[in-house]
């Protein structure tokens, strides 16, 4: 694949979706006269994973290393999410902390526990002037553009194949309303350090797409008018950059703009992805709960917003605690806001989970032995990602395995929405939790990233 067809692969990505919510309604009238509707949505997605996974999009949050021992936040994480965020464990302090040794225990840890759930990560982040190691704050110029370019090497290559999306570049620019990059050491050593990360990080992963990401950027201001000058600049001069990435912390201060999806889509119009990356809001109740519901909406009117990640599953786990910003509250109880954000995503309201006493109660499909799959597959030089549907015949599944069978030489090095076993030849990939019920007719995807040449057979599939 040539490098511009690499570079706008996510165009090529299925977004098909799922098929609309399939709604089943039963209308009785009662001796009282009364009407009572019952609706059974069998595809509204019931968690915020499955929900956005029926409009083609991730919904992620970012996870600490240090709360994988809490029962609570880890099923939570499990049940919620199909993305996760090191909230620090990438960072250059914590994978570089005195220069050339590098130290990945704690990032590992989180990446081995998205592989092991079937999430995808975002790697975050590989150049910022912020968490610096010491060592390198104290250096400059030539030296510490060669620091930045070896960090960005090592760090990229030893997660090849694990990331979906990688925060090359954080919070280059200054705020107000200067539309000038922030001073910085990294600024100081010439104005294409950025360029360079992302070339560096191209080469280091090629499967991986290579974001910029900031803040303050939600909504047309002179930030924002200039990182979008960069980017059409990069894509005009063949920079690969993939996506833009918008923090969206907000508070009262700093409200969600009324020009915040009009602003995404300018720059999917420059023929990137968009991705809301650290989303939290702080506030309570139906006002917070608006917000939450206007940004969901927003990313989902926009095609190439790609996905949603919060900055925190708890309010006590946010960086911001106090402004109680998130969608879970200290105890792990759904808050309003989570509410809003499922129902945004569905497309409406949450169906009553519960039948009305006069109407039947919805039946569970009985188990079935029939369902297919289908492959699609974005290539390059050396690798593959590759994106299954699998999809229920008429007895629906609860649950199902795709087979997929591996040329000589190639080899999974992660999979998503989907467990595998084994890597090379016969690979089989079956269901994690929360996909493995489909109903009649009912689609879902899982995906996986190899090295060597792409599968070309039609994968087998087989329910339970
Ligand atoms: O949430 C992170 C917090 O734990 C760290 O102390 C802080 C240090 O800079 O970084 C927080 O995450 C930031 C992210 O990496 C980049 N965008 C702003 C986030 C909130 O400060």
């Amino acid at each position: 694949m040539s490098s511009s067809a690499l570079h706008d692969r996510g165009n090529a990505r299925v977004r098909t979706g799922r098929r609309a919510a399939l709604v089943s309604a039963a209308v009785g009238t009662v001796a009282a006269g009364m009407v009572l509707a019952l609706a059974t949505a069998a595809s509204a997605g019931t968690t915020l994973a499955t929900a956005a996974a029926e409009k083609s999009r991730y919904f992620g949050t970012a996870v600490a290393a240090n709360k994988l021992s809490d029962s609570t936040y880890v099923g939570i994480l499990n049940r919620e999410f199909d993305m996760v965020t090191p909230e620090n464990e990438m960072k250059w302090d914590a994978t570089e902390p005195s220069q050339g040794q590098f130290n990945y225990t704690n990032a590992d840890r989180i990446v081995g526990h998205a592989q092991t759930n079937g999430m995808r990560v975002r790697g975050h982040a590989l150049a910022w002037h912020s968490q610096q190691p010491g060592w390198a704050q104290n250096l400059s110029g030539s030296a510490l553009r060669a620091a930045m370019v070896n960090h960005v090497t090592q760090v990229a290559t030893h997660y090849r194949g694990k990331i979906h999306s990688w925060d090359v570049v954080n919070e280059a620019f200054a705020d107000g309303g200067s539309g000038a990059r922030r001073d910085s050491n990294l600024q100081r050593t010439g104005n294409d350090w950025i360029e360079v990360a992302f070339r560096t990080a191209r080469t280091a992963d090629p499967g991986a797409k290579l974001c910029y990401n900031d803040y303050n950027t939600d909504g047309q201001n002179a930030k924002s008018n200039a990182v979008y000058a960069m980017v059409s600049d990069f894509k005009a001069r063949g920079v690969p950059i993939d996506c833009v990435g918008f923090q969206s912390h907000f508070n009262s201060a700093s409200p969600v703009p009324a020009d915040y999806q009009a602003n995404l889509q300018r720059f999917a119009n420059l023929g990137l992805d968009v991705q809301i990356t650290e989303l939290d809001i702080e506030g309570s109740g139906t006002a917070q709960a608006n917000s939450f519901a206007s940004v969901t909406k927003a990313c989902l009117a926009v095609s190439r917003c790609t996905g949603i990640s919060v900055w925190g599953i708890r309010d006590t786990d946010s960086w911001r605690a106090s402004g109680t910003p998130l969608l879970f509250d200290g105890n792990g109880n759904k808050k309003a806001a989570y509410t809003a954000t499922l129902d945004a995503l569905n497309g409406g309201t949450t169906p009553p989970t519960s039948a009305p006493p006069t109407t039947a109660p919805p039946t569970t499909p009985p188990p079935g032995t029939g369902c297919t799959a289908s492959l699609s597959l974005q290539t390059w030089t050396g690798g593959f990602v590759a994106t299954v549907r699998v999809t229920a015949g008429s007895a629906g599944t609860n649950g199902w395995a795709a087979t997929v069978t591996l040329p000589a030489g190639t080899a999974v090095t992660n999979a998503w929405n989907a467990q595998n076993s084994g890597s090379t030849g016969t690979v089989r990939f079956g269901n994690v939790a929360y996909n493995g019920q489909l109903t009649a007719g009912q689609s879902t995807e899982f995906g996986f990233q190899g090295t060597g040449t792409p599968p070309s057979d039609t994968p087998s599939c087989t329910a339970s």
